[in-house]
């Protein structure tokens, strides 16, 4: 062996000690090249996701019923900046700009989660983005708090306090709605059976065909399956729809007492495979849209560099 390669198989130790103590690998750790590619996949689609997500519910801003939630709604979308801003950080940290990422996203290089690809057709939508759309979020990221990478993990604490609140801001919409008109409670329910299947498959391809689960998992990146985390959901989100007085959409929906979990049906994956590839309903739109949002503020970018350097000067 090569003084080079004795070197690497020490620090290899190091990093598969940390990992298996549980303790969270930092920014200046060394770590294989493998693991780092995976981290930089993963925040990045996260981060794009936060800012891609702020148009669904940004198409209602101007529309929304009352001052009250129209102050709700513009506090909520600014939280998915702040969330995007903070995983951009985090991915920094492992040597790619968010300048490389923003081009990458918009190059449409780099993905963002599938769920804000469907269009959202009335207010109930964003009552139901709040429950179950952020419900599925949190039930995914609560365990990302303690994935191994550390800025990772740490910008996951704040945004899953965030996430929370989102949830219950969604449900107490929905629940002012259903407590409303015939009319109010049918927009409830024809949201709820729009987005009940693609917030299943927010968590992913089912684990047989979830090509990186097992390594995410061997390094402490993901602390569960897809399969796991959409039953945990599915187990939270039956009695909330039992509470609100909803019917999920699904005919094979029931508990297993067996099991000590719902059965339930299977999302349709071809659809959620056209979604990834970019052939989702809003795909083209989500594009268009976040890249002229970059071009209308080139002339930010260029005061903010100006001023930083006549600063520095
Ligand atoms: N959409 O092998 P796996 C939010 C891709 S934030 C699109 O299982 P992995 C807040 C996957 O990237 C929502 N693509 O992959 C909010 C991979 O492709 P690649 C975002 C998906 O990474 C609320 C391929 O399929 N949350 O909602 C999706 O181990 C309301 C094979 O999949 C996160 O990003 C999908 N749904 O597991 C904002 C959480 N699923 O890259 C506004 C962090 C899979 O190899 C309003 N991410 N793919 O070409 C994760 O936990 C994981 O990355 C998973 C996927 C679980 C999403």
């Amino acid at each position: 062996m090569t003084s080079e390669a004795v070197k690497e198989s020490i620090l290899e130790a190091d990093f598969d000690a940390i990992v298996a103590a549980g303790d969270r690998v930092e920014p200046r750790d060394w770590m294989p090249e493998g693991y780092r590619k995976t981290l930089v996949r993963q925040i990045a689609q996260h981060a794009h996701s936060e800012i891609i997500g702020m148009q669904p519910e940004g198409n209602w801003i101007t529309r929304a019923p009352s001052l009250r939630r129209k102050a709700i709604l513009l506090a909520k979308v600014q939280d998915e900046a702040g969330h995007g801003l903070y995983l951009y950080s985090a991915c920094e940290t492992l040597g790619v700009s968010r300048d490389e990422l923003t081009r990458l996203l918009i190059a449409g290089k780099q993905k963002y989660s599938s769920i804000f690809n469907y269009p959202t057709l009335s207010y109930a939508d964003v009552g139901t983005i709040g429950w179950l759309v952020d419900g599925a979020a949190i039930c995914n990221q609560v365990p990302l708090c303690r994935t191994s990478f550390g800025p990772y993990g740490r910008a996951m604490i704040r945004i899953c306090k965030e996430e929370s609140f989102h949830q219950r801001q969604g449900y107490e919409l929905l629940m002012t709605m259903m407590r409303g008109t015939d009319e109010q409670r049918a927009m409830v329910q024809e949201s709820v059976d729009r987005f009940w299947w693609p917030a299943l498959m927010m968590f992913g391809p089912p684990d047989e065909e979830s090509p990186n689960t097992a390594q995410s998992m061997a390094w402490g990146i993901k602390r569960n399956t897809n399969d796991d985390l959409r039953q945990r959901f599915v187990d939270m989100t039956v009695p909330q729809a039992e509470a609100l007085g909803v019917t999920l959409p699904d005919p094979d929906l029931r508990w297993n007492d067996e099991r000590g979990h719902h059965d339930f049906g299977q999302p349709d994956w071809d659809e959620f495979m056209q979604v990834v590839k970019g052939n989702g309903p809003c795909n083209a739109q989500r594009l268009v849209h976040r890249r002229r949002a970059h071009e209308d503020g080139a002339w930010v970018r260029e005061a903010a560099t100006a001023f930083a350097a006549k600063a520095s000067a």
